[in-house]
């Protein structure tokens, strides 16, 4: 069944770009109402935590390298059928497939650095989420 929350980073591309405002924007014109907020920037130690999925892939080092570039924004978010919103407003991994009027083909300059983190599931979503919120910091 499909939950209605979901998780996501601004990237430090982004961030650095000054774009926290526009992503924002998108994300609640969107429909999606923030549910956690936070600035913050990953530890080497986080960033592996998180992407351990991918441990094994070439790109891990630069990712690991890039996602604790800067600061972020994580956050939680709320619609119908989250998740899978969420993937279709931000678009493909790589900006030049994303289609149009996506966060990726807007803002994301890169396959490495493309501007905003999605969960690709309900499970990783509520992992996502806990791995960067205490219970008490979302909002009821
Ligand atoms: P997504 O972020 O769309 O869920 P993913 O889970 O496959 O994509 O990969 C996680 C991140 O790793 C992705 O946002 C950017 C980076 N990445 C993926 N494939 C890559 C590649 N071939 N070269 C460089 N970075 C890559
Ligand atoms: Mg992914």
């Amino acid at each position: 069944m499909a939950t209605n929350r979901t998780f996501t980073m601004i990237k430090p591309d982004a961030v650095k770009a000054g774009n926290i405002g526009n992503i924002l924007q998108m994300i609640t014109d969107g429909g999606f109402e923030i549910k956690a907020m936070k600035y913050t920037q990953l530890t080497e130690e986080q960033a592996k935590e998180f992407y351990a999925v991918h441990s094994e892939r070439p790109f891990y080092g630069e990712l690991v390298e890039f996602m604790t570039s800067g600061p972020i924004v994580a956050a939680i978010l709320e619609k119908d059928n989250a998740v899978a919103d969420f993937r279709a407003l931000i678009g493909a991994t790589n900006p030049a497939e994303a289609e149009e009027g996506t966060i990726r083909k807007k803002y994301a300059t890169s396959m490495g650095e493309n501007a905003v983190h999605g969960s690709d599931s309900d499970e990783n979503a509520k992992i996502e989420g806990d791995f960067h919120f205490s219970a008490e910091e979302v909002v009821a």
